[in-house]
């Protein structure tokens, strides 16, 4: 049964913490290896417990695992088209099917897109959209086939847990058939989106409708059990909070402890501009290496933390080298996501840069492909 204890999980998230942790207990089970509680994640969490005590506590953690290496790829992403069922308060990037600003990729785009990314050295392609209205899910299955037929040296990193379900309700088929049609079409590894924040009460109010946590969960095992690797995330920053957010990294860890199939986790601040919530702030950089942070301790099961630059800028990724984070994600080109919703970063970085970016920390960087294996 998926995501077993979320129940149980749900009350403490309403309990909140009784407990009288304090930081030097937590730095003994860090040292001595211990799997750290939900008391401590919320402990680690409060803002008046110093940000640098508990950033040097997750650079131990990251440096036990991965010395001073940090990782990026070579990646680009494609998004097929902006069209969306879903209504997500939180995303810029959405259009109805009648708006001006619709969009659905011709054959010849997607093809075109394959031929840039292996002309500029790409990897990876990391391919997400919108669940468009008159789309089937040949249509999806297609945009895979006609990059990996010509380009099959390119992973493809493709379609979140929000669109396998959706495929499963335009199919009827089970998750399972459809991760497999999927991957013989090309399909390398799941992203991580689309996981938001998984408590219901979140939920309700930000993305009404989509996959469940428990959906969520059970497409993210299956692919696990076909041999499928995925990334997970958490869209921090909103409406949630602490309790929220250490639900959220629990419930991955638990899942993590049964599958091991989760490469990286990728922390994801919300950005505001252009969305229904755009009268929230956006979290602070201080918010973004504490939440990075507290994941590195938590997340003890999952190898990578992503510093993901698109979304934190280029300062603050590179201070989350120090704060338990090891990848920069990639060189990215064609991000529209967090573009659209008021990502002053830059649209691409070249090897070079990002490469000094990780020198300039006093880290070594290596380049990965999609599966963190060492490229060259
Ligand atoms: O699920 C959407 C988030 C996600 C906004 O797997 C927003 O390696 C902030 O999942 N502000 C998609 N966040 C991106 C994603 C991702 C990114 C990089 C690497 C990987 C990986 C995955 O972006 C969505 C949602 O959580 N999102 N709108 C917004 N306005």
């Amino acid at each position: 049964m998926p995501n077993v204890g979320a129940r149980e999980k749900v009350e403490r998230v309403q309990l909140g913490s009784k407990s009288g942790t304090t930081f030097q207990e937590i730095r003994a089970k860090v040292e001595a290896g211990e799997r750290l509680s939900f008391d401590d994640g919320l402990y680690l969490l409060r803002r008046d417990v110093p940000l640098h005590d508990v950033g040097a506590l997750a650079h131990l953690a990251r440096e036990r695992r991965h010395g001073r290496v940090a990782y990026y790829n070579i990646n680009t992403h494609l998004n097929p088209t902006n069209v969306c069922v879903y209504r997500c308060t939180f995303c810029a990037f959405r259009a109805d099917l009648r708006d001006a600003k619709g969009y659905v990729m011709s054959d010849q785009e997607i093809i075109a897109r394959g031929e840039e990314a292996v002309r500029t050295g790409c990897t990876e392609m990391h391919i997400v959209g919108g669940l468009h209205h008159q789309k089937g899910f040949d249509w999806y299955v297609r945009v895979l086939q006609l990059l990996h037929e010509r380009f099959p040296s390119l992973h493809l990193k493709a379609w979140t847990a929000v669109e396998i379900n959706w495929f499963e309700h335009l199919t009827k088929r089970p998750v399972r058939a459809i991760l497999e049609e999927l991957r013989q079409a090309g399909l390398g590894s799941l992203p991580g989106g689309g996981a938001e924040i998984f408590h219901a009460d979140v939920r309700r109010q930000i993305c009404e409708h989509k996959a469940d946590a428990v959906k969520w969960f059970e497409i993210h095992r299956t692919a696990h059990e076909l041999g499928i690797r995925s990334n997970c995330t958490m869209l921090y920053g909103h409406i949630e909070n602490d309790y929220h957010r250490v639900d959220h990294l629990l419930r991955l860890r638990e899942l993590q402890d049964e599958t091991g199939g989760f490469q990286a986790f990728v922390p994801l601040a919300f950005h505001p501009d252009n969305t229904r919530l755009s009268h929230l702030p956006k979290a602070s950089a201080l918010t973004d290496l504490r939440v990075l942070a507290v994941s590195r301790l938590l997340l003890d099961n999952i190898p990578h933390i992503k510093a993901y630059w698109i979304m934190l800028g280029i300062g603050t990724a590179q201070a989350a080298l120090g704060y338990g984070a090891d990848d920069l994600d990639g060189t990215v080109r064609h991000e529209l996501i967090y573009h659209d919703a008021g990502a002053t970063t830059p649209e691409v970085l070249s090897v070079d840069d990002i490469r000094r970016l990780i020198v300039d920390v006093g880290c070594e960087p290596v380049e990965r492909d999609t599966l963190y294996r060492r490229v060259g």
